[in-house]
């Protein structure tokens, strides 16, 4: 695959690629602009010490460790769908090259991003596999770069629970990307295939049915509200962000199915450019987020369009006044 993508890159583009390419409509083929990846996988070896030692970097072949080839291959999947579906050049738009550490700590129950790279534990086979092995938690922990360099949201409350969310909606969309999966195929699930044989639930979170992805006595029941109605007041998780999250990315989904197709394209489109557009304080709150996708959205495809419509229609079904 390392080999196949350099390629693709470095070579003129075939009729065939020319064709695979125009499937995205946001930007015009052009093989002199595209972005490549610079990837480098470390391993921490079982310490919880970053960065660790480098054991794969970018074209080199793979290591036989399945956890490292996975976080590889899945940065580049990653890479590859914000260049293909938004023209974004990497975390921070000018070709940040992407650093993953495997292999972190022993047993270790989670993956985040640490301000500067992406790290993974390896579950602790009981209740979690490893974090390598799920694209959309590559997605999800990539995308909080993004957010870092664009609007900075502030990991706390509601604004907290945005910048979950918009992890969440890009790593969803990277996966339906990948398996090119309309809006009413996709799953709509986080972290499908991370919870080991035996534990009662399906994933991490539910996009489309939030409150439903897990309920297990060892990690209780998924603790996310789909409105706001049931919204969570806590100190805890930084004041909710992994829970109310939940609102949010209801929204995402009722309006990407409810605009239908290709998620990425309209919903994800306006998601995208509402992020990176500027004009989200850092401590935003759901309805100010909410007012700017429908703005975002009224620009894109006219405020009497379909999906502006769709839009709102979505922040009103978790309760959310755009
Ligand atoms: N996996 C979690 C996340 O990215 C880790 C954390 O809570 N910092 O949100
Ligand atoms: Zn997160």
């Amino acid at each position: 695959p390392a080999l196949r993508a350099r390629a693709r890159r470095t070579l003129a583009l075939t009729a065939a690629q020319f064709t695979e390419r125009r499937t995205f409509p946001v930007t015009a083929p052009d093989a002199t602009e595209d972005f490549v990846p610079n990837r480098t996988i470390r391993d921490a070896k079982g310490r919880e010490q970053l960065p660790g030692d480098a054991v794969r970097a970018e074209g080199g072949a793979a290591t036989g460790d399945r956890v490292v080839d996975q976080a590889y291959d899945w940065l580049g999947a990653t890479f590859d769908f914000f260049e293909a579906a938004y023209r974004r050049n990497s975390i921070d738009g000018a070709g940040l090259p992407l650093v993953s550490t495997v292999h972190y700590g022993k047993d270790y129950d989670n993956a985040f991003w640490n301000g500067e790279q992406m790290v993974y534990g390896d579950g602790d086979g009981e209740v979690f596999l490893a974090f390598t092995g799920p694209l959309d938690v590559t997605g999800h922990e990539l995308t909080h770069g993004i957010t870092q360099y664009t609007a900075n949201l502030e990991y706390y409350g509601q604004a907290g629970a945005l910048n979950e969310s918009l992890s969440d909606v890009f790593g969803s969309l990277i996966k339906q990307w990948h398996l090119k999966q309309p809006a009413d195929q996709a799953d709509w699930l986080i972290g499908e295939g991370l919870l080991a044989e035996g534990v009662h639930g399906v994933a991490l979170r539910s996009m489309k049915e939030p409150g439903t992805a897990y309920d297990d006595p060892r990690l209780g029941k998924d603790p996310q509200p789909g409105h706001m109605d049931h919204y969570v007041r806590t100190s805890r998780d930084n004041g909710g962000v992994h829970i109310n999250s939940g609102i949010p990315n209801h929204a995402f989904y009722l309006a990407a199915t409810g605009i239908g197709g290709n998620a990425w394209e309209k919903a994800g489109r306006v998601w995208y450019e509402t992020l990176t557009g500027g004009e989200l304080s850092t401590t935003v709150e759901f309805a100010a987020f909410a007012t700017e996708t429908v703005k975002t959205a009224g620009r894109l495809y006219g405020e009497d369009g379909a999906e502006t419509g769709a839009v709102r229609q979505a922040w009103a079904g978790v309760g959310v006044q755009a």
